[in-house]
């Protein structure tokens, strides 16, 4: 059976883009593996270490792709304010035209693929179908790793005939002539010029949260930045906790903690590490949903010791890219070994020389299916998804931001969502470093107006009273020797020790203007070894300082003019005049 739609739009593109050849791809194992071998003989992909890593392989991306570009991603809605002041903005009729002239013949001598997936596990009611069209035989094969994609996929098109519609050419990948387009009126995107990451696995951040969020609005759910994790605590229950923290602050590496060995009777179940859709559920709480199928994780930092159950997944059937290799053929990036090893190749092919940069791009990413998790929860396809207890927002801060805070009920803690600010990293191009309002993580993937968004977050304060609590971290302290004050990683399990207990009406704290602090004997830092004033320092707010924040968000909030929920407003009013001593 087949979808009249989908091949009337199959045919509409080709005619446009000219490809050599239509392949419709079913997702098995034969077809993946004529696509490798095709990009082994193209140069496309190089074979690694197969005793080490079997199956592995290593992509070299262009070295002007190598990164989400947020500048040259749009929102085309027919209003503009509809996509708000934090989106670029291209009325849909302009936008078709510009980039439909870079796609008209950009596939001539390559290989249309047509690219059916599932984003939500497959039995889901909240799952949402897509096809990519796509010239990049990287694209499918990542597609593949990072979404149900296939047979499956094509079965449930042709029954429902909705579809997200994601036409995509690597073109020339010139940044002159590059541009990621969003449709939400028309579920549609157009990705012209890349062939990384979230600019080209259309699945993932284009549909899942730019569109997904645009949907999530009409529908009444929620389609978040955030990862999902399940926490088992020594009597053997399971809470579930999602966490969104901008690109590159440790999604990943909070969904897959490993309890150090001083947390006994504590296992972390990875359920997702980058997007959940979430739903009201009749019990009123809030379940949550992995759309995604596979992890496209940071590389850098990933070590035996920071995140050993990544290092278990990649160890084969992964696609890395960016990153260095060394002679044998393993794959290495700053932070998995100490010292780099002898006679590196860097991630541009080139022997490797500290003089021109990293060994790695600092971007530099594997790409590998959920199931080779060691941890993976055991309600990773559950329909319905998992019952979310706490919600945490934060980001990078070297100052300002202690390591914890409750909010003080739902609105506050959209406030706090709302309000998170944090410094960039290399997932976008860009300067690194610099500090920006980026709320609920979501500023380069919230598809409408952001003030549109927060409106939408505090309606659901007045539809349960069972919703998560909401928390903000910040594991990015610094001292003044530029440290980290906090150990991170495994240790993060002492937090959410606290968080949890909150959750049930226990763990010892203080109320202030920015929310509830744990007193510093709260959180167990037994064995740490943290200097005497460190946990108070992490524990306390500078309130000078605060009411400099305050007022930058309160900057920050005029951007939107009357669509800003006056709730947030009101919200920032009162935090000063706490802080203030009022
Ligand atoms: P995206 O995939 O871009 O959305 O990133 P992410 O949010 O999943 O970030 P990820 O977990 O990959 O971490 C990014 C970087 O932060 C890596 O280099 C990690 O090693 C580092 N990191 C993660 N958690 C911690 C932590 O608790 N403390 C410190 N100091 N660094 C951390
Ligand atoms: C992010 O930047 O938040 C990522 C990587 O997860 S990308 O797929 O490029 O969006
Ligand atoms: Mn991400």
């Amino acid at each position: 059976m087949m979808n009249g739609e989908l091949q009337a739009w199959v045919d509409k593109a080709a005619k446009l883009t000219q490809p050599d050849r239509i392949h419709w791809c079913d997702g098995s194992q034969d077809e993946f593996e004529n696509l490798i071998n095709v990009m082994l003989k193209s140069g496309d992909l190089i074979a690694l270490n197969s005793e080490t890593h079997p199956n592995c392989h290593l992509h070299r991306s262009d070295s002007s792709d190598v990164a989400r570009t947020e500048h040259l991603t749009f929102i085309c809605t027919r209003s503009k304010v509809d996509a708000g002041p934090t989106n670029n903005w291209m009325d849909p009729e302009d936008a078709h035209r510009n980039v439909d002239a870079l796609f008209a013949g950009s596939m001539k001598g390559r290989t249309m693929y047509v690219v059916p997936y599932i984003m939500g596990p497959l039995q889901s009611p909240y799952a949402s179908l897509g096809v990519e069209l796509t010239d990049s035989p990287y694209v499918v094969a990542s597609m593949r790793i990072m979404t149900r994609m296939g047979q499956p996929a094509m079965e449930k098109i042709a029954q429902t005939g909705t579809f997200v519609k994601g036409l995509h050419s690597t073109g020339d990948l010139s940044p002159e002539r590059r541009f990621i387009m969003h449709f939400p009126e028309e579920r549609m995107i157009k990705s012209i010029g890349s062939g990384y990451g979230g600019n080209a696995l259309l699945g993932k951040k284009c549909h899942a949260l730019r569109l997904g969020s645009w949907d999530a609005r009409r529908e009444g759910w929620l389609a978040e930045h955030m990862l999902i994790v399940g926490v088992e605590v020594p009597t053997g229950e399971t809470h579930y906790i999602a966490a969104a923290f901008p690109s590159a602050c440790g999604k990943t590496n909070l969904a897959m903690l490993i309890p150090p060995a001083s947390q006994k009777g504590y296992k972390i179940w990875t359920v997702g590490d980058d997007i959940a859709w979430m739903h009201l559920a009749e019990d009123g709480r809030l379940w949550a949903v992995n759309p995604e199928a596979g992890i496209f994780g940071v590389a850098p930092g990933t070590s035996e010791q920071t995140n050993a159950y990544m290092m278990s997944a990649v160890q084969r059937d992964t696609i890395f890219t960016n990153v260095a290799v060394t002679p044998d053929g393993q794959p290495w990036w700053e932070g998995l070994s100490k010292e780099p090893p002898p006679q590196l190749t860097d991630w541009q092919g080139r022997s490797y020389d500290p003089g021109n940069g990293t060994a790695a791009h600092p971007n530099s990413r594997f790409t590998v299916t959920n199931s080779r998790l060691p941890n993976i929860s055991p309600e990773f396809e559950a329909p319905n998804g998992v019952p979310i207890s706490a919600i945490l927002f934060g980001g990078r801060r070297a100052s300002l931001a202690p390591l914890v805070f409750q909010s003080l009920n739902w609105e506050h803690g959209v406030f706090v969502g709302a309000s998170v600010g944090s410094e960039t990293t290399a997932a976008a191009t860009g300067k690194v470093g610099v500090v920006r309002r980026d709320p609920m993580a979501m500023l380069p993937f919230c598809g409408y107006n952001m003030a549109d968004y927060w409106s939408h977050w505090l309606s659901f304060g007045a539809k349960s009273d069972a919703l998560p609590k909401i928390f903000n971290v910040n594991w990015f302290r610094q001292d003044a020797d530029g440290n980290f004050m906090w150990p991170g990683f495994g240790e993060n399990l002492r937090v959410l020790r606290w968080i949890l207990d909150r959750c049930q009406g226990r763990g010892a704290a203080t109320r202030t203007p920015i929310g509830y602090l744990p007193t510093p004997e709260a959180i167990d830092t037994s064995g740490l070894g943290l200097g005497p004033d460190t946990m108070t320092e992490l524990t306390t707010i500078d309130k000078e300082a605060w009411l400099e924040e305050i007022e930058d968000i309160e900057g920050f909030f005029t951007k939107f003019g009357e669509r800003m929920p006056k709730a947030l407003l009101n919200q920032a009013a009162r935090v000063k005049n706490e802080l203030r001593g009022g």
